[in-house]
């Protein structure tokens, strides 16, 4: 297995000094934004979580092998290239075995995370239960992944086109925990307050770090969600962005979109009707989302 990973040095260094490190996903680089905002975003989250004392590991899949964190350039390829595979968990026997460019999403990420020795990964906002999946059945494996991937995901919620209430049913079935930060409610990442309550609220790191090793240490395998909501001054107007996403809704079903079309589609839309402003919004949450998960891993790597 340790043949199939390969990390960067700077990450390696981290690693062998015991320093916090954070995994970041890259489906988010080359499926969830548009060059170069994509690239610049990568480079500033990484930046944000430096700054703050750890170590970032942008995750994909290159050349045969998972890398574990990748260089300026190599972020470069990732975001201009435009035929990286989106890799779930499904996926990553394909796109290691036949050597080609492979963009991790939350599940890939959590995968290659644990296999690393990572703990906390930051992403945007977790896929989930979608809209009339009564019918279409489009259930993200990210849920499914984090019933069982031993890594906590730090995020601004779910991603608010998808169904909120049926998400969090979901993952209490499968006893994920909902952590939250900064507020009692789930977060729904374009906005504040998805109107759901998180199941637990830790706003100090150690106590978010408490948590995670009272269920580890247990043998509770499985992820835990933190949500944090978008900063104030960069959230979008819940009308307008509930009026757009059932537009672009709209759209992808008149147009037959399916699978794993369905969220870059739907993000793609959303940032052209808002006149690029969610993407913006975007871009502001995932920062932010760094500097909580920077803060957790820091109070991890403490002991
Ligand atoms: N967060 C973002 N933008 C994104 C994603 C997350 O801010 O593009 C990606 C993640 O990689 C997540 C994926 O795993 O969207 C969900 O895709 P799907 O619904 O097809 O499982
Ligand atoms: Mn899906």
């Amino acid at each position: 297995m340790k043949d199939r990973l390969a990390f960067s040095a700077p990450v390696a260094a981290a690693q062998a000094e015991g320093r916090a490190i954070v995994a970041l996903e890259s489906t988010i680089i080359a499926h969830g934004m548009p060059y170069p905002e994509n690239v610049r975003t990568a480079r500033e989250v990484e930046a944000v979580i430096r700054g703050l004392g750890a170590e970032p590991a942008t995750i994909a899949v290159m050349g045969g092998r998972i890398r574990i964190g990748l260089s300026d350039e190599e972020l470069e390829l990732l975001g201009r290239s435009g035929e990286a595979a989106k890799v779930s968990r499904r996926d990553l026997p394909a796109v290691l075995a036949g050597g080609g460019l492979g963009a991790t999403t939350v599940a890939g990420t959590m995968i290659c995370a644990a296999l690393a020795g990572m703990r906390v990964f930051v992403t945007g906002g977790i896929g989930g239960v979608h809209r009339g999946a009564e019918t279409s059945f489009d259930i993200s494996a990210d849920l499914q992944e984090l019933a069982k991937t031993s890594v906590c995901v730090v995020c601004a919620g779910a991603k608010s086109v998808l169904d909120i209430g049926l998400t969090l049913e979901y993952l209490e079935t499968h006893g994920v925990p909902v952590l939250s930060c900064e507020q009692d409610n789930f977060a729904a990442f374009y906005t504040r307050d998805s109107g759901f309550r998180a199941d637990y609220r830790y706003d100090d790191p150690r106590e978010q770090a408490g948590f995670l090793r009272a269920k580890w240490e247990l043998g509770l395998e499985g992820g835990v969600v933190l949500s944090t909501p978008v900063p104030e001054g960069a959230a979008m107007p819940r009308e307008e962005i509930d009026r757009i996403t059932r537009q672009a809704l709209d759209e992808a079903a008149a147009q037959g979109v399916v699978g794993k079309a369905v969220t870059p589609f739907l993000l793609a839309r959303i940032k052209a009707l808002t006149g690029g402003r969610s993407l913006a919004t975007n871009i502001a949450l995932v920062k932010h989302n760094a500097e909580v998960g920077a803060r957790l891993a820091l109070a991890l790597a403490r002991g």
